[in-house]
């Protein structure tokens, strides 16, 4: 056997000892007897070390209870060392669940046929029955939910190995720093982990007792000839804010599996809104402004809707395309990237279009991708990618060839629309500096897009934080994608773009934000952003994928007070000429005011609608919405009603001048 690890199964009955009656619970005195022998039992002498160098009981205590739930045949612990990293990568490949490709470094992965995207259906924060957190948030009674997934993880790594990984969200020995624990069976999700999160052992010997910590418990189960989950009817992600946990289990899909993706994100909205931070949906990334300045934007996108393009602008610089942790510090809203690398979207990612990583992409390094066609010659290809498309090769419907039906008789396209790539930000040229910041980067500006066809204009800037967050923020609604299992793309709510993930009832959620505000001396801008706008008639899309980065160097202009603006209904917009010019500098491309007056028409019965929408949701559907909530979207309605008396349906912006 390779590597520095105890292979259990010769000779030590993984039954040995009886699984304590509830794998939730923590000793915070001293790590049990049963746990002790436990570990002695499982671990080799080193990897006992690495335990016991944890001060903090509490971490072996879980450690053991997972083992004796779970009888792995091995259990590898992990420091985070090159050593480590290493043979988690080998473990990948000897146990099939990545296969080498023609690029050095690079490997690739497949989940299940029907495993290709975050589940929500199975997807539940499991709650005690005086919690009502509203009906866009699922739940699950906790006592039932901890019930069937002591059920489901009974022995369920038999014959795999268990891998104990430490990080930490944020940077470490940061205000921002949050220690979390990854328990699961499956090596590419260890490895994902070990490319996208920040090494944490360190930070777990320093933790002391009633500080938060996270703990992720995953397991695939039994896999299939093709090492992908044979049991998805029995795919469950719950979530336990209780006791900081969450179990995943019967699915290998990164959204569903990753433990300090998004499992981490429910866990730590709920910390964020009990004590005055925020948790987001959020890129962040710094803007070139005048002068050489770099201006901070935060940006809130649903999924597959331009986060991580937007991140990667060409000639800004990135800190996150994901999640972000927001806090006050000095009266001064920070912000950090809680992850240090990149689970991007490839469909219809080109060289023309996303050259930064299409460069990264190309070149020799540490990239695992996932769910995409690989070539007989084991190069990859994804849906959108260009050039001539491969008649055959291995995806995740196995062997592939031109023509392949699945399931209803349907083609089966050459990869899924939800394919990735997960690979570390210090591969990219445009990463900022400031990424490991302790302190995070200042924010100059929260920024809000969704996939919106018919309804808000290219960019507006909210009148100041109430606005922002009520009219832009809390009123997000998007076209549905590839990112979730149900289909179809029709509109949804969505604050924020971040009610997948919300763990706090939406009210709660809207009034931790418009408090956050409060707290700040210095209060950022706040825009909403729309890349995916129609023409009314034709349905075209009225902007190009890279006009964005004329949205974000005006807004850049804005937060310094360095442009100005006309006063809409609905925010303030942008003046031709100022467009006209960053078109100009920035993309060297001629800007018809004809073009201005199609983007930036006010849609009155389309705005009033949607006021109408929403308002009608946090009427009827959310329980504790904020008083505001009403007040500003009623004015907005007044404000349009206004206009259209004056000016008609649709106005167009010089109107406002
Ligand atoms: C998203 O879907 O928003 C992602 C990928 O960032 S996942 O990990 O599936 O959430
Ligand atoms: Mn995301």
């Amino acid at each position: 056997m390779e590597g520095d690890y105890f292979n259990v199964s010769a000779g030590v009955p993984s039954l040995y000892i009886a699984p304590s009656p509830l794998l939730v619970g923590e000793l915070s005195v001293s790590a049990s007897g049963h746990a002790q022998q436990v570990l002695a039992t499982h671990l080799s002498p080193s990897h006992r070390t690495l335990l016991r160098g944890i001060p903090h009981l509490g971490v072996q205590e879980y450690v053991a209870r997972c083992i004796a739930r779970c009888r792995p045949r091995s259990v590898y612990v992990s420091d985070g060392s090159a050593e480590a990293r290493d043979y988690i990568r080998r473990r990948a490949l000897e146990a099939g669940e990545e296969m080498r490709l023609a690029r050095e470094g690079h490997t690739a992965h497949f989940d299940n046929y029907c495993d290709q995207a975050r589940d929500r259906q199975h997807t539940r924060i499991l709650v005690t029955p005086d919690q009502d957190l509203g009906p866009h948030i699922a739940t699950r009674d906790r006592d039932q939910g901890l019930a069937e997934m002591e059920g489901l993880l009974e022995g369920i790594m038999e014959g795999h190995e268990m891998y104990v990984c430490f990080y930490t969200l944020g940077p470490a020995a940061s205000p921002f720093t949050i220690p979390c624990l990854q328990i699961t069976d499956s090596p590419y999700v260890a490895h994902s982990e070990n490319i996208l999160y920040r090494p944490g052992y360190t930070s777990f010997l320093s933790l002391e007792e009633g500080q938060t910590w996270l703990r992720f418990l995953h397991s695939q189960g039994e896999l299939d000839e093709r090492r992908t989950c044979a049991h998805l009817d029995r795919r469950r992600v719950y979530i336990d804010p209780a006791e900081d946990t969450v179990y995943s289990v019967n699915t290998q899909y990164g959204g569903n599996t990753i433990g300090l993706k998004k499992l981490a994100m429910r866990l730590a909205v709920r910390h964020a809104v009990h004590e005055g931070w925020l948790t987001e949906h959020m890129l962040v990334m710094g803007v070139h402004g005048p002068g050489g300045r770099v201006t901070y934007f935060t940006g809130a996108f649903p999924s597959m809707c331009g986060k991580t393009s937007t991140a990667m602008l060409p000639g800004e610089r990135i800190i996150g395309d994901d999640i972000a942790h927001l806090r006050v510090i000095h009266g001064q809203a920070r912000a950090v990237n809680v992850e240090q690398g990149v689970f991007g979207i490839l469909k219809d990612l080109t060289a023309r279009e996303n050259p930064v990583q299409w460069e990264v992409l190309h070149s020799p390094g540490e990239i695992i991708f996932s769910n995409v066609l690989v070539t007989p010659d084991r190069q990859v290809y994804w849906l959108g990618k260009g050039g001539p498309e491969p008649q055959q090769g291995i995806n995740h419907a196995g062997p592939w060839w031109k023509g392949k039906r699945g399931p209803q008789d349907r083609e089966i396209p050459p990869a899924h629309p939800n394919a990735r790539f997960t690979v570390g930000l210090e591969a990219f040229p445009n990463l900022d500096p400031r990424l490991h910041d302790p302190e995070g980067v200042p924010v100059g500006a929260l920024v809000y897009g969704g996939r919106d066809a018919d309804t808000w204009v290219p960019v507006q800037q909210a009148f100041d934080w109430e606005h922002g967050i009520i009219a832009k923020a809390a009123s997000l609604e998007s076209s549905r994608t590839a990112a979730v299992l149900e289909g179809g793309t029709q509109r949804e709510f969505t604050p924020m773009s971040n009610l997948d993930f919300l763990s706090v009832s939406v009210g709660d959620y809207i009034q931790a934000n418009l408090d956050f505000g409060r707290r700040l001396t210095h209060r950022p801008a706040i825009f909403a952003v729309n890349y995916f706008l129609r023409d009314r008639r034709s349905g075209e899309f009225l902007n190009a994928m890279e006009d964005k980065q004329v949205w974000y160097k005006w807004m850049e202009l804005r937060v310094h007070g360095d442009a100005g603006c006309l006063t809409t209904p609905t925010g303030c917009i942008p003046r031709y000429a100022d467009l006209r010019l960053l078109f100009r500098k920035t993309l060297g491309k001629r800007y018809l005011r004809s073009h201005y007056r199609r983007q930036f028409t006010i849609r009155v019965p389309e705005n009033l609608a949607k006021i109408q929408r929403i308002t009608a949701i946090y009427r009827e559907q959310v329980r504790n919405a904020p008083p505001q909530v009403f007040r500003v979207l009623e004015e907005e309605g007044e404000r349009l009603e206004l206009a259209q008396r004056r000016h008609g349906d649709y106005i167009p912006p010089e109107r406002f001048a």
